[in-house]
């Protein structure tokens, strides 16, 4: 009997070239989406020469810079980082909505592993928690996620 095929990820971030986007709205969340990201994938052998951050305003034009860094081919990879936190109007609704529908299409287009780490909260109290408190750190998950995916895709 022949035995399965078994495709794993090493979560090896040597020798990768990685942009990392990040809005600036909500910045004192966001910040902590970035240091957590970059302390993860330096802690898993990326040369901190070998990242490019890009500030860019809100979580709205995380496609579209994504795409423009995707479409580059210089990256193996791509962190898009925001909080988007609820007020009292649908802007939330509509801002998370198109963020994350954007993010996708470019990750699909494109063929570029996307970490997708947008924060969309209710209230800053969550966000506070999902930015390196009790929640976890979404910077770090997203990295993780986007270093897998990379090594995963390597083998197909
Ligand atoms: N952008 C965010 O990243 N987070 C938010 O919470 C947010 N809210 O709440 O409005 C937000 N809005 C700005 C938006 O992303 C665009 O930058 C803006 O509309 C200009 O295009």
């Amino acid at each position: 009997m022949s035995t399965m095929t078994n495709i794993v990820g090493q979560l090896d971030a040597k020798g990768l070239k990685v942009a990392i986007v990040a809005a600036r709205f909500n910045n004192f969340i966001v910040d902590h989406l970035i240091s957590g990201a970059l302390d993860y994938l330096e802690r898993h052998g990326l040369d901190p020469a070998d990242v490019t951050l890009v500030r860019i305003p809100g979580a709205f034009e995380l496609p579209l810079v994504c795409q423009k860094l995707a479409a580059s081919a210089r990256y193996h990879g791509i962190l898009a980082l925001g909080a988007v936190i609820r007020g009292a109007t649908p802007h939330f609704d509509y801002v998370c909505a198109e963020a994350s529908k954007g993010i996708a299409q470019v990750m699909l287009h494109s063929g570029t592993p996307i970490g997708f780490g947008l924060l969309t909260c209710d209230t800053i109290e969550q966000a506070i928690e999902r930015a390196g408190s009790k929640g976890g750190n979404k910077g770090v998950e997203a990295a993780s996620a986007m270093l897998e995916t990379i090594r995963v895709l390597e083998q197909l």
